[in-house]
């Protein structure tokens, strides 16, 4: 039924697109198609349009071998331009989808063709990076499977978590701007009074776990309508059939827009192997953190006995929840509950403390030292780095070759997920505690925490780097990494991202 609406849809929207190719890349050479088109969603009993990101076949994103390669013709069925990030990837700058840094945006009715050889394997995601797209879940999963990981599990499954609202994200984006209350939390006052909180705590026995603590709510831009996991809520779950006594491998992906979370895998035994897609010294646990645009990939040890396992996400700063649940057969399927009991508290350092890279980057000194400052005007909804919003942004300037360590200090009261395009960074160092941390795309970065990073500067180009927080991004808290002698012909800092919002909205 999909399939079929869906040629017809394109059949009205592209009358030259007749012939479709359904074989992948490795078979013929010919790119993988991805379609970005508006579709249909009921979130709570109720219509809304979304975005998806799909193969003609309905699949949403994509699932590659290193054989493979890279090879995706993106063709934009959408009445506005679009342009598509693979997220956490390493590739040339200009196939990196970011418009007027990397490439200009693909128009209405165009195709841009992606091709490039893959360097890594584990779990990405792709989105677009068009003005407010992804808060209209313009996201999909983007797997880089790999023999090695495919022998860690007996299953796998891919969990893609996302926050909706049935307003308009440019609506959202003028309220937060006129700190309007109700949509965001941008009041400039907050209320001091502590309440009881879902937090994480570090448990010597059992690993990473759920604790209630008296805290005060953390700060969170958009309050949504829902969270949702797979495109549903927790009304109608994923329910993904296992077998007793197996492994599964969970890819969990935070494709939210604004909404940091934790995931509670409750009863089952759970292990963390792996962040942003490259492994760690696994740990144990049942509760994780989970920033704005990263991933955790999480072994579940199904019990031989069987049974129904629901994994919850839960939206920083509220009782929202939604998950998937994985069952064995016959096994009945709990609801799992629209709210928690307690708000969870605000994501802080208690796991990033505790991770270990599996392949840490090579003992070298730094070469270069780049201080950003994440600051924030509250009251303006301005959102800067090193206290300038983009256009008006100083870049951070590398040249190949170096060791460069970025030093985040975050001077406001929210968390910001900062993500460098194309690079591998290193945890090395959290509030004056050394570690040989996790490899990663997307620090998060806590309220008043300094956090500092290294990586190589192998990767010559112009780099976006910025808040994964959609809307602090669109309102200038994005800079980029240029490499000296990078070539520029894309980068335009005078199309400012405000410039980009589709004016319909
Ligand atoms: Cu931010």
């Amino acid at each position: 039924m999909i399939v079929k609406d869906f040629f017809r849809l394109i059949g009205v929207s592209i009358g030259l697109l007749t012939v479709f190719s359904l074989a992948t890349a490795a078979e013929s050479g010919a790119p993988v198609r991805l379609y970005v088109r508006e579709v249909p969603i009921t979130v709570l009993g109720k219509q809304g349009k979304v975005i998806a990101i799909e193969q003609v076949n309905g699949t949403i994103g994509l699932h590659l071998t290193e054989a493979d390669g890279f090879n995706v013709e993106v063709v934009n069925l959408l009445n506005e331009p679009t342009s598509i990030h693979w997220h956490g990837l390493i590739l040339p700058a200009l196939m990196d989808g970011v418009p007027f840094v990397s490439q200009n945006p693909i128009p209405p009715k165009g195709t841009f063709h992606y091709q490039f050889p893959l360097k890594q394997s584990g779990t990405y995601w792709l989105h677009s990076h068009y003005g407010l797209q992804e808060q209209l879940l313009a996201s999909a999963p983007l797997i880089l499977e790999s023999a090695e990981q495919n022998a860690k599990a007996d299953e796998q499954y891919t969990v893609l978590l996302s926050d909706y609202s049935f307003t308009p994200p440019a609506r959202i984006l003028a309220r937060l701007k006129l700190g309007m209350p109700g949509m965001g939390s941008m009041s400039v006052k907050k209320m001091p009074a502590t309440k009881k909180l879902y937090g994480q705590t570090w448990d010597e026995s059992g690993g990473f776990a759920r604790t209630v603590v008296d805290g005060e709510l953390p700060d969170t831009d958009v309050k949504y309508d829902a969270l949702i996991a797979n495109r549903r809520t927790v009304e109608a779950p994923d329910v993904f059939r296992v077998k007793p006594g197996h492994t599964v491998l969970l890819r969990i992906i935070a494709g939210s827009a604004a909404t940091n979370f934790f995931v509670n895998t409750g009863a089952s035994s759970s292990q963390l192997t792996a962040v942003d897609g490259k492994d760690i010294e696994p740990v144990s646990g049942n509760y994780f953190q989970l920033g704005i645009a990263q991933r955790i990939d999480l072994l579940v040890k199904i019990p031989d006995q069987g049974g129904a396992f629901p994994i919850v996400a839960q939206g920083e700063g509220t009782t929202q929840q939604c998950g998937v649940v994985l069952a064995t057969e016959n096994a009945k399927i709990p609801q799992i509950p629209l709210r928690a009991e307690f708000a969870a508290a605000g994501l802080d350092n208690t796991q990033e403390l505790r991770l270990k890279a599996k392949d840490p980057l090579p003992e070298k000194p730094v070469d270069r030292s780049l201080p950003c400052v994440l600051g924030g005007d509250m009251a303006k909804y301005r959102w800067t780095i090193n206290g300038a919003a983009y256009p008006n942004r100083s870049s951070l300037d590398v040249k190949e070759g170096e060791r460069v360590e970025i030093v985040f200090r975050n001077d406001t009261g929210m968390t910001h997920p900062m993500h460098l395009h194309g690079h591998d960074v290193q945890v090395t160092e959290i509030d004056g505690t050394k570690v040989q941390g996790a490899l990663r795309d997307t620090v998060i970065v806590p309220p008043k925490s300094t956090i500092k990073v290294i990586f190589d500067a192998n990767n010559p180009g112009v780099w976006a780097f910025h808040c994964h927080i959609l809307y602090h991004l669109a309102v200038g808290m994005f800079t980029v990494l240029e490499y000296e002698g990078a070539d520029t012909q894309f980068w335009q800092p005078e199309k400012t991202l405000t410039e980009l919002l589709p004016s319909s909205q």
